[in-house]
C-alpha cells in the first residue's frame, strides 16, 4: 500500500490512543493495557478493510467485527466514534449509570456493536455463526474477530477453531493480539498457548505471524486473508501491552487499571499531544 495511505493510518491510530487514555481517565476505570495493544489492528479494520456506513450500522452488505477481548471496549468506542457511529462527546460516559458505553460491548446499546462480549471465549463461535450465516445467504460481507492471547486457555476457542476449518469459512479472519500478557502476568507462566500459529495450522487455518503495530505489516496480513480461499484465517500479531505509552508497556499491572491525573499527562506527552 502507498506510503501516504500508511501514515494516514498511523496518525489516524495514534490519535485514538490519545483519546483511550482521556476516556480511561475521565471514567477511572477500564482497561488500558489491552486497549493500547489492539488499537492498531482496530484502526485498519475500520479505516482501511472494512466496508461499513456509519451512517446505516445495519446496512446488510456491511463487514462485521466482534471485539471477542471485550475488556478492550475503549479501543472499539473510540474508533466508532471517530468513523461517525455516535458523537465523540459520548466518550465522556464511558461506564456511567445510564450511558450506552458500558464496561463491555453491548450491541442493544451501542450503534456498530455487532454481538456483547466481555465473557471471554465466546467471540470466535459468534463469528462461525454468522460466517455460516452469511455463506448461505451469497453474502460477500466478511467477519473480523479480535481475541486476547490469554483468551486462547477457553477451550470454546479450540472448539471454533475446529468448526471453522472444517467448515472453511473463508469469510473470517480471526485476530489474536499476542501481547504475552494477561490479567495475573505473563501468558506463558499462567497457561501456555503457544507455538500459537502452529496450532492454528496444525487445525487447517491460513496463518500469517506479523507485528501489530507495523501497519503495512496489518493492512498487508488483511488483504492476504481476503484472498485465501477455502480456509479461514488467522492474523497472529505480535503485540506490547500499554503499547506507545512506556510506563504501561509490558506491564500487567495496567490490564484493569485506568490511568490518574500524572499518569494522564505523561501519556499524553508520549503520545504527542501538548493540549489540554
Ligand atoms: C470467561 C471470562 N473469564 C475471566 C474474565 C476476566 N478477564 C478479563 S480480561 C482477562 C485477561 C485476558 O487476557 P488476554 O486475553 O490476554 O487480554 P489482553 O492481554 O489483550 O488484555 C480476564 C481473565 C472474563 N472477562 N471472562
Ligand atoms: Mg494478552
Amino acid at each position: 500500500m502507498e506510503q501516504e495511505k500508511i501514515a494516514f493510518l498511523e496518525e489516524k491510530a495514534r490519535a485514538l490512543r490519545v483519546s483511550i487514555v482521556k476516556t480511561l481517565h475521565k471514567s477511572q476505570s477500564g482497561h488500558t493495557g489491552g486497549s493500547l495493544s489492539a488499537i492498531d489492528m482496530v484502526t485498519a479494520l475500520y479505516f482501511h478493510t472494512m466496508r461499513h456506513d456509519p451512517e446505516n450500522p445495519g446496512w446488510e452488505e456491511r463487514d462485521r467485527f466482534i471485539l471477542s477481548k471485550g475488556h478492550a471496549a475503549p479501543a472499539q468506542y473510540v474508533t466508532l466514534a471517530e468513523a461517525g457511529y455516535f458523537p465523540k462527546e459520548d466518550l465522556m460516559m464511558l461506564r456511567r449509570l445510564g450511558s450506552h458505553l458500558q464496561g463491555h460491548p453491548d450491541s442493544k446499546g451501542t450503534p456498530g456493536v455487532e454481538v456483547c462480549t466481555g465473557s471471554l471465549g465466546q467471540g470466535l463461535s459468534m463469528a462461525n455463526g454468522m460466517a455460516l450465516g452469511l455463506r448461505l445467504d451469497n453474502s460477500r460481507s466478511r467477519i473480523y474477530v479480535l481475541l486476547g492471547d490469554g483468551e486462547l486457555q477457553e477451550g470454546q476457542v479450540w472448539e471454533a477453531v475446529m468448526s471453522a476449518a472444517h467448515y472453511r469459512l473463508d469469510n473470517l479472519c480471526a485476530m489474536v493480539d499476542a501481547n504475552g500478557l494477561q490479567i495475573d502476568g505473563e501468558v506463558k507462566k499462567v497457561m501456555n498457548v503457544g507455538p500459537i500459529g502452529d496450532k492454528f495450522r496444525a487445525f487447517g487455518w491460513h496463518v500469517i505471524e506479523i507485528d501489530g503495530h507495523d501497519m503495512a505489516a496489518i493492512t498487508g496480513a488483511l488483504e492476504s486473508a481476503e484472498r485465501t480461499k477455502g480456509k479461514p484465517t488467522v492474523i497472529v500479531a505480535s503485540t506490547v501491552k500499554g503499547k506507545g505509552v512506556p510506563r504501561f508497556e509490558h506491564k500487567a499491572s495496567y490490564h484493569g487499571v485506568a490511568p490518574n491525573d500524572e499518569e494522564l499527562n505523561e501519556a499524553l506527552i508520549c503520545l504527542g499531544c501538548f493540549e489540554d
